[in-house]
């Protein structure tokens, strides 16, 4: 690896050089406090002192051997996938450009919710007072002492005879006043390079934060496993210890054990949605788990949507949809996280605080998202997909993507034969990791400042039986119900098991940062802060028929149920009154052009002893796991859902 020794003695030796001439700088206390320890790349006194200070307290804590700041550039960038490669961390795809593959240990491959945690003085501050002998499900507490002990017991000399990295970011586009800044220390290569491709990341932060600005502070080692460090495990982790940890009134991340997603990319859940949920109802705004797309109807009318559905349900696929109904157009702002606040004027404005996708590779082609097809071949880290032997990547779903006679490695690095291995040859919860700018259709709104006007927001989730295509909530009060009743069939994104119906209020219920009762109460309370608030709506691609399959054909079809939408938002009367909602008039879905029967009659088929049941599970889950939290309101508006499906015919 000649280009490789070379880089390594080129850049990153000279910034010892530099350091070692600072570090004999008499009237810097922090030099003489890192003292032995070397920093390979950027310069430690370029750090705002509260940034500094945050990496003195940590460095003293994890006694790393090497300090690396990092810059973002692709020289950078370059120097890291070469040090991966050489540890067998990622290996590259030759057959696509600058693409390379991760295999994680198999026992670190999703977000492990039972063992991620919030920390507040009192625990009713994190999590709904539950009735005694019951289970709560919105979220774990751990008490502030807890939390330290907890952080002790790992970190202490964790990173010893490695590298940490300050990686500076931006949630949100650097310019933007909705964006808010953060600084990830980690001994996880893997980190950097996707949080570079995840988040603004590298020198126009720190300049930002040369003011003295806040910033989140995350905290993330992969862990030293009770057997010691492997000094050339390929992807070490320590999965018995994960901790994931957030301390909202420091506005704090702590994050041990795990190099995966969520649980590693510590910008993304527990920055954009945890802590930002909290950062959000202090400052009366929404940090929500949707996806943002723009929709221009055939007359040239272009609305924003967005829409929560939970992980692994298909918000990359609706976010990059290929619309089947002529002229019209989708584009994408975000996948998976919208930052929303009314502006001055009432209007809805959301910014996508992301930089990248971290998409569901399975299921993805090019009849699913030919989108995301065009989009995630160049520049892309995939983690846990198979690899084939020209060099490329494959997962459940490409079958017609590959040519005959490629030989197929699975995520484990053992050899697949299509039809005759039978288990999966991709994790179902592999990912790639793309910049989002590298999208096709990505908005040329994408990254405007003061964000994008949204005019409706979607509710979602799997649901097999009972739930209509779409439905209309009747007012906000009634939507909010929509968003707390959420449920949906469990997928692979995180440890649960099974395709079990869980519910899943405002697709957040792994990411709620406080109190889920207090976080209703915000919603209802953004009911006063506009005359213009945008209409809500619940969809379901998902039913199935009594034949077992599914009634809607979904993806680029979609477009059909936006239109119908769309026509909402116009005040169209193209909907009727149920109990459960407003739902589309008779003949008023354009199923034009739609091939194969599709059995509308079924698929909007409202069951009165569905609706009962399903009135009855929320009901008994408000009672069981929020309490004396749930807002009257809440109450009241399902009482009146209660009454109105009792009283169908
Ligand atoms: O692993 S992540 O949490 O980033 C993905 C997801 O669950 O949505
Ligand atoms: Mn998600």
């Amino acid at each position: 690896m000649p280009e490789f020794i070379e880089k390594k003695s080129g850049i990153f030796s000279t910034e010892v050089g530099r350091f070692a001439k600072q570090a004999s700088h008499p009237n810097v206390g922090l030099f003489n406090h890192l003292k032995g320890i070397s920093v390979i790349n950027g310069d430690l006194k370029s750090l705002s002192p509260k940034v500094r200070a945050y990496v003195e307290e940590n460095v003293d804590l994890c006694k790393p051997e090497k300090i690396h700041i990092c810059d973002g550039t692709e020289q950078e960038n370059n120097h890291l996938l070469n040090l991966m490669q050489q540890h067998g961390t990622i290996v590259p795809l030759p057959k696509y450009q600058n693409c390379w593959l991760a295999r994680t240990n198999p026992a670190d491959t999703a977000r492990v919710e039972s063992k991620t945690f919030i920390s507040t003085e009192k625990r009713a501050e994190t999590i709904p007072t539950t009735k005694e002998g019951i289970k709560g499900t919105l979220g774990n507490w751990i008490s502030p002492r807890d939390m330290d002990v907890a952080i002790k017991d790992r970190f202490t000399g964790c990173m010893k005879g490695r590298t940490m990295y300050i990686v500076p970011f931006s949630m949100g586009p650097v310019s933007s006043p909705l964006a808010k800044i953060g600084i990830q220390l980690t001994d996880s290569a893997y980190v950097v390079v996707s949080m570079r491709v995840m988040t603004r990341m590298g020198q126009a932060v720190l300049n930002k934060l040369a003011d003295g600005t806040d910033f989140v502070k995350c905290l993330h080692s992969v862990g030293i496993p009770a057997s010691g460090f492997v000094e050339m495990a390929s992807w070490p982790c320590d999965p018995e210890r994960t901790i994931i940890l957030h301390r909202p009134q420091n506005n704090e991340i702590v994050s041990y054990g795990s190099g995966y997603g969520g649980n590693s990319l510590l910008g993304k859940k527990c920055f954009a949605l945890r802590i930002g949920s909290t950062i959000a109802k202090r400052e009366g705004w929404l940090a929500e788990h949707m996806l943002i797309l723009g929709v221009t109807n055939p007359a040239g009318k272009k609305r924003y949507i967005a829409a929560a559905f939970p992980s692994a349900c298909g918000k990359t696929n609706l976010a990059m949809m290929t619309p089947s109904l002529p002229d019209y157009k989708i584009e994408c702002v975000g996948d998976d996280i919208a930052w929303m606040r009314f502006d001055n004027n009432g209007q809805l404005r959301a910014i996508n605080p992301e930089n990248g996708f971290f998409g569901v590779a399975p299921g993805t082609s090019n009849s699913s998202n030919p989108i995301a097809m065009k989009t995630i071949f160049k520049n892309t880290i995939f983690t846990n997909v198979a690899s084939t032997s020209d060099g490329g990547v494959f997962w459940e779903g490409m079958e017609d993507e590959v040519d005959d006679g490629v030989k197929i490695t699975d995520w484990r690095g053992k050899p697949w034969v299509k039809g005759e291995s039978n288990t999966p040859a991709a994790h179902p919860n592999s990912r790639f990791c793309t910049p989002a700018k590298q999208c096709p259709i990505i908005d040329p709104q994408w990254e405007a400042p003061e964000g994008v006007p949204i005019s409706a927001i979607l509710f979602g989730g799997r649901r097999p039986t009972g739930v209509p295509l779409v439905y209309e909530a009747r007012d906000w009060k009634h939507g909010v119900l929509i968003g707390a009743g959420m449920r949906s069939e469990a997928t692979a994104a995180a440890e649960h098991k099974g395709k079990v119906i869980m519910h899943d209020p405002f697709a957040m219920r792994p990411f709620f940062g406080y109190n889920f009762g207090d976080y209703l109460e915000h919603w209802l309370s953004m009911e006063k802060k506009s005359t213009n608030l945008p209409k809500i709506f619940h969809v379901n691609w998902f039913r199935k028929g009594s034949d077992g399959k599914f009634l809607w054909p979904g993806f680029g079809e979609n477009s059909r149920v936006l239109d119908w939408i769309l026509r909402r938002l116009d005040n169209e009367e193209c909907a009727r009154d149920t109990a459960i909602g407003l739902i589309p008039k008779a003949e008023s879905l354009n199923l034009e052009g739609l091939e194969g029967k599709v059995n509308v009659e079924e698929l909007f088929n409202l069951p009165k002893t569905f609706w009962m049941e399903e009135a009855y599970a929320i009901e008994k889950y408000f009672n069981e796991q929020v309490g004396m939290d749930l807002p009257l309101i809440i109450d009241q508006e399902l009482k009146k859902l209660k009454k109105r499906v009792n009283d169908m015919d």
